[in-house]
């Protein structure tokens, strides 16, 4: 085909390709969740409506997209882990960012009815998303790790703050003054002393937040086949191996987690 004058525009385009042999991390993050939570009443210090919405709209990027071994969300963030071989999209970044982006986005309006029945969405919501590259297994769980430390150091903040004010009576301005330079040892202590709740016992998954990994199950189904050279049919049992994405709210940290899933990281060569 004949190219057009115009055709010279697409030299202007940019080349963004991942370098390979590296892990791609896409993470999103809810634009102005501070606002969007106060709006749709969110429960504090976590809601978990929001919470399970959002690891169903990860549970649906993982099972279209390709190549996505592992995720990792909290709060109003998740991130998506590309195995380091993928070849998709030619690694280009904004083509692993935006379908992402979209996709997440889109799966938040289309299942918000299943998680909040009684409340309307009042506004389109929006994330914002980045490429991050790791070129080796250690940069990659010390990058998992950053993001289950952070969810640790606010949900404990935030567990002390909100049961200060819902509980202990004081307002947010008196709650923040008496947590200003606190170790995480107090806020335990706080938690304990005053409310009789040990950290520990908190949920999981405010505490951890949620990977989700491919699991094998075995899907077991009835067949009805028809043998040659007889007229009956008859039923039999089939049992077929398929990958589903598993929530977990486990330790990312630790050795366990990637003793017990040695999958997720392949040779490191
Ligand atoms: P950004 O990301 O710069 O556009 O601004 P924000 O406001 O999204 O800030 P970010 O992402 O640092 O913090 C997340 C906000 O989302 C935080 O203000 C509290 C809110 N949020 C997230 N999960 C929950 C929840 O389960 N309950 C409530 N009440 N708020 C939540
Ligand atoms: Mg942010
Ligand atoms: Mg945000
Ligand atoms: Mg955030
Ligand atoms: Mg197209």
């Amino acid at each position: 085909m004949a190219k057009s004058k115009f055709e010279y525009v697409r030299n202007f385009e940019v080349d963004d390709t991942c370098l390979r042999n590296c892990w791609i991390v896409v993470r999103l993050d809810g634009r102005n969740f501070h606002k969007f939570a106060e709006q749709h009443s969110f429960t504090k210090p976590n809601d978990d409506r929001a919470l399970n919405l959002m690891t169903r709209c990860a549970q649906a990027v993982m099972e279209e997209l390709e190549d996505i071994v592992i995720a990792y969300g909290q709060s109003d963030e998740y991130s998506f882990v590309f195995q380091k071989k993928s070849n998709w999209f030619k690694r280009r970044a904004s083509k692993f960012m935006t379908h992402v982006a979209s996709q997440f986005a889109s799966s938040y309006v289309f299942y918000w009815k299943d998680y909040f029945q009684d409340q309307t969405l009042l506004y389109p919501p929006g994330f914002d998303g980045r490429v991050i590259l790791y070129p080796s297994n250690q940069n990659l769980r010390d990058y998992l790790s950053w993001r289950q430390a952070d969810c640790h150091i606010n949900n404990l903040f935030n567990t002390v703050f909100w049961n200060l004010v819902q509980k202990g009576g004081l307002t947010t301005s008196q709650a923040e003054e008496k947590l200003r330079g606190t170790l995480s040892g107090d806020k335990n202590e706080i938690l304990f002393s005053e409310f009789n709740i040990n950290y520990n016992n908190e949920p999981l998954i405010h505490r951890k937040g949620t990977a989700l990994v491919w699991k094998k199950i075995d899907e077991i189904t009835t067949k009805t086949i028809k043998l040659p050279n007889e007229d009956k049919e008859k039923e039999i049992v089939v049992t077929r191996t398929r990958k589903k994405v598993t929530p977990l709210h486990c330790d990312l940290i630790g050795e366990e987690f990637w003793e017990e899933h040695c999958e997720i990281l392949e040779d490191d060569s």
